[in-house]
This record gives C-alpha cells, sequence and structure tokens, in this order.
C-alpha cells in the first residue's frame, strides 16, 4: 500500500499553485501551501504596475490543464494574469488548503521529517517541502545617495503606489529592463514630463501587438486545437528552438538573425540620429534578457520624453543629477531597478539532514542539483529554482517538468521504496562543473551585465537546449541519488 505523505508547499504563486493541484489530482489530499501574501498569483500580485503584461504568449503562459480561450491579447495583460490564476485555484478548490498572510522563517529536517515554523511562531510537520518560492520578489531597491531625501513619492516598480497621481507630473523611471520598457510605454502616455534613466541601452525585440476579438475567442473556445497549435505547433516550436540555438552558443546564426531583427528595428524605428545612437547598446542582443516591445520606442520619441543616457550621480530633493552634470525635475520617481536574484528561498532558514545550512552550501551562489535538488536535504524539491532555464521561455512549462521530475522521485517514497531521498554532492559538482563549462559560451556571457550572471561573472543559467531539459526532467537518474531508509 503507498504510503500517506505529508507535504508543505511554500508559495502560492504559480509553481506552488501546481504542486497543490498535481498532489490533488494523484490523491495527496495531505498538504498545506504557506504563502506570505493574502491571495495567489505571486509575481503577478505582487506587480500590478501600469502598462504590466507578459512578454510570452499567453496561450502558451498557462498550465497545459487549465488552457484559456479567453486571453484578450497575444501577450496577456497583467491583470488579467493576475485573474487567471485565482481563477484556477478556485476551479481547483486550492484556497482551502492555503495559509494566507502566513509567512515561514525556518525548514529543518530532524529525525526524518520537515519541521517547519512561520515567522508568528507556530510549526507545522511533513515529508516532503516544496519550495516555490519565485526568482524576482525581493525587490532591489538601488543604493543611490539622495534617494532617501528626494521630496516626492518614490516606489519600486513591484510596489507602485497607485494612490500618487501621475497625470501631468513630471515622472522619472529609473531602469529599462524588461520593467521599465513597459513603465514607460504606457506612462509616458500620462504624464506632462517622462524623463526615462538608462544605465546602459537595451536592445528592443519588436512583437505583434495583437488583441483577441470575440471571434478569436470563440474559435479558442470551440476549437482546442487552435490553442495546442499557438502553444506547441510548428511556428511555436520552430522559435523556441531557434531562440534556444542562438542563446547557448553566441556564436550562432540564430544569434545573428536575433541580432540583426533588433538592430532594423531601431534603424526603422528612432528617426532622429542623436536619439538612436543613444539607444545603441555596445554589447549583442539578448545578453541580457531580451527585452519585448510593440510600443517603446514610439514612446521615447513622444514630445514629453527625454532619455537620460549614463551614470546617475545622486538625486536631491527635487530631482536627478546625472555625472556629467545635467540635472532632471522631476516629482515622482519609479525604481524599476529590478530584483535581488540570488535569494531564492532565503531568508529563509533551511536546515538539512546533518543540521548544515542551505546558506552555507550557497555561499558562492545558489546551487541545486538540475535546478530542483539538493544533497544532503532529502525530500526538499525547488520550482523554479536555480540555474534553470531562462531567457524568454514560459516558466509555467519549466515549472511543469519539473514537477514530473520531483514527482518520479517521491514516488519512491509512496511505494516504500525509501523514506528520504536526496542527490549526492558528487552528483551535483559533476552537474555544476559541466554546466558552468557550458554557460561560458552562452550569449549571456558574451560581454554584458545583467541579473544573470553571479559575483564571478558566470551565468547562473540553464546553458544548454530546452530539449535536454525536457529531456533531462523526464526521468531522473537515480544512481545519481542516495536514497535513505528509516530516517
Ligand atoms: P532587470 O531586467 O533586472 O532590469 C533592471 C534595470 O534597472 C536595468 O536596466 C538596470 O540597468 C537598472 N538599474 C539597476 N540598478 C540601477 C542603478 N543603480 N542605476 C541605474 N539603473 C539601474 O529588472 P526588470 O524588473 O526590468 O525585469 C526583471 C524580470 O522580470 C525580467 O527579466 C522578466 O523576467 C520579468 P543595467 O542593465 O544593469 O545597466
Amino acid at each position: 500500500m503507498a504510503k500517506k505523505l505529508r507535504f508543505i508547499i511554500i508559495g502560492a504563486g504559480m509553481a506552488g499553485m501546481l504542486a497543490g493541484i498535481r498532489l490533488k489530482e494523484r490523491g495527496d489530499h495531505d498538504f498545506t501551501i504557506y504563502e506570505k501574501g493574502d491571495s495567489v498569483g505571486g509575481t503577478w500580485r505582487e506587480n500590478h504596475y501600469p502598462g504590466l503584461a507578459c512578454d510570452t504568449p499567453a496561450h502558451s503562459y498557462t498550465y497545459s490543464f487549465a488552457t484559456n480561450p479567453e486571453w484578450s491579447a497575444f501577450y496577456a495583460p497583467g491583470p488579467e494574469i493576475r485573474a487567471y490564476f485565482e481563477g484556477v485555484a478556485d476551479r481547483y478548490d486550492l484556497k482551502s488548503q492555503i495559509e494566507f498572510n502566513n509567512e515561514i522563517a525556518a525548514c529543518r529536517f530532524v529525525d526524518g521529517r520537515w519541521r517547519v515554523t512561520t515567522t508568528d511562531g507556530r510549526e507545522d510537520v511533513a515529508d516532503v517541502v516544496i519550495a516555490a518560492t519565485g526568482v524576482l520578489h525581493h525587490p532591489n531597491v538601488p543604493d543611490i545617495s539622495g534617494l532617501k531625501d528626494f521630496q516626492g513619492p518614490v516606489f519600486h516598480s513591484a510596489r507602485w503606489d497607485h494612490a500618487v497621481p501621475l497625470d501631468a507630473k513630471r515622472v522619472g523611471v529609473i531602469g529599462n529592463g524588461s520593467t521599465g520598457v513597459q513603465i514607460v510605454s504606457a506612462v509616458s502616455k500620462v504624464a506632462g514630463k517622462l524623463t526615462h534613466f538608462l544605465r546602459s541601452p537595451q536592445w528592443i525585440m519588436p512583437c505583434p501587438d495583437i488583441k483577441y476579438a470575440e471571434e478569436d475567442k470563440t474559435a479558442f473556445r470551440d476549437d482546442p486545437a487552435k490553442i495546442e497549435e499557438v502553444r506547441n505547433g510548428p511556428d511555436a516550436a520552430a522559435r523556441r528552438a531557434r531562440f534556444t540555438a542562438a542563446i547557448i552558443d553566441m556564436d550562432s546564426p540564430e544569434l545573428e538573425e536575433i541580432q540583426t531583427i533588433c538592430e532594423r528595428n531601431l534603424e526603422e524605428s528612432i528617426r532622429d540620429p542623436a536619439l538612436r545612437e543613444k539607444l545603441r547598446p555596445d554589447y549583442r542582443a539578448a545578453c541580457k534578457r531580451m527585452v519585448f516591445s510593440a510600443h517603446y520606442y514610439d514612446a521615447v520619441q513622444r514630445p514629453n520624453v527625454d532619455v537620460a543616457l549614463g551614470a546617475i550621480d545622486c538625486v536631491e530633493v527635487n530631482g536627478i543629477r546625472m555625472k556629467d552634470g545635467s540635472f532632471h525635475e522631476l516629482d515622482v520617481i519609479a525604481l524599476a531597478t529590478g530584483f535581488k536574484v540570488d535569494q531564492f528561498v532565503r531568508p529563509m532558514v533551511i536546515e538539512g539532514q546533518e543540521g548544515q545550512s542551505l546558506e552555507g552550501l550557497w555561499q558562492e551562489h545558489p546551487r541545486a542539483y538540475y535546478a530542483v535538488t539538493v544533497p544532503g536535504f532529502p525530500n526538499f524539491f525547488l520550482l523554479n529554482g536555480p540555474t534553470g532555464p531562462v531567457g524568454n521561455f514560459t516558466l509555467i512549462d519549466i515549472a511543469e517538468a519539473q514537477w514530473d521530475y520531483a514527482d518520479q522521485l517521491i514516488d519512491l517514497i509512496r511505494k516504500g521504496d525509501c523514506d528520504a531521498i536526496a542527490p549526492s554532492m558528487a552528483a551535483l559538482e559533476d552537474y555544476e562543473a559541466r554546466r558552468t563549462e557550458a554557460a561560458k559560451r552562452t550569449v549571456f556571457a558574451s560581454g554584458c551585465s545583467s541579473w544573470y550572471l553571479d559575483k564571478d561573472g558566470v551565468p547562473q543559467v540553464w546553458p544548454w537546449s530546452y530539449d535536454y531539459f525536457r529531456a533531462v526532467m523526464a526521468k531522473p537518474d537515480l544512481g545519481d541519488y542516495e536514497m535513505m531508509q528509516g530516517q
């Protein structure tokens, strides 16, 4: 008879919800999802800035088992995605098993089970912990001198203050990753004056601005094969293969093609040669995470928009002073300055079977065997953990593949083959050695700064093809695992 296990899932974002749904489907009803926020949706709950959208096609950015013919556009707006996750949570009756506003402080593996403590001092116990804490959720507030003394409102993109009026105001947006580009595209339509502060320009990949009309939605509703075609049809597969080939080999013709498209977009979209040169990056396209936008180049050419390129010297009470001495008067500052990306489950305390801390193992940088499991931390599984595929793939597909992998390992415990399972340290080290070597050939290592790089400049990413990722996730190599009895 299968052993009944108790699970704790950390986080009710996309990946934590996935784990809960999959457990229910298997009849594993004994689980609790701990969520520090007051609702589901993770990043789509935390982010609600103007212009928020997902730059992965909407029909691909859904669970494989919960496709959605109702998307209003090829790239869905953020609020719609949040509503989608709310709807899925209701449909699968997940909320009754989510402890909202309940943050986990520590997980300790003691006597073969995970003892979990919440920040308000409550305790829980489980056989298995699924860490689905997301990647981009600790805002990076830059250490710019004088920022605290600015007399107007200042907020991070993930803490947008909708009470602050922007109409006719002088708004400064710092940062031009995907977030800054989306904010500028939207806020430039309402601000009196918008200044976009770029430390370094970004390549912009043009993309279609396709809205789905009622007849499109009806077609998707009537024929699910049409949804499948957007998700996995020949076009989607070819796009994924081209993109993979481009990012894993900086000398590939596929990367050259991306470079050409981005250069053409810049040449053809920006009329003023001086602005064009200001917006021309001096590194390769896709070196930083690719920014997709149908509107940014139009936005920066509006008469009320200025681009301030270069380093910021300081913030003064009424504006931003650049290192070149120029000064921009502002009423509001929005920080689209990204996230502390190396945190993952931290600052939670995670202690393994010998009482060792994950913090200690991650001193150099976060590591996990094939991004999912950690030596010395049995029955502990990461979804969207460190060194998984990044770039412009759909993280939902990635989490689903990782769940299927984790579930096969969990099944060994269910069946009584072992009580606890973790990869060997040798397996992690071998994986890391191979991964690091391959990562040096990726476009992310081709000479730019980005959140993909660790402090030594090595990309902390999956450096192989997407197909290889699927193949590895399809069947764990048990030779790399230590199976323990009677823990
Ligand atoms: P990103 O992609 O990390 O972008 C952060 C931006 O903020 C980037 O342009 C940085 O410039 C800029 N930045 C950071 N610190 C500073 C300071 N001190 N001064 C000026 N500019 C600064 O974050 P996003 O939120 O846009 O996107 C995160 C992910 O969310 C995205 O990749 C998607 O997966 C969704 P830099 O490029 O380093 O010169």
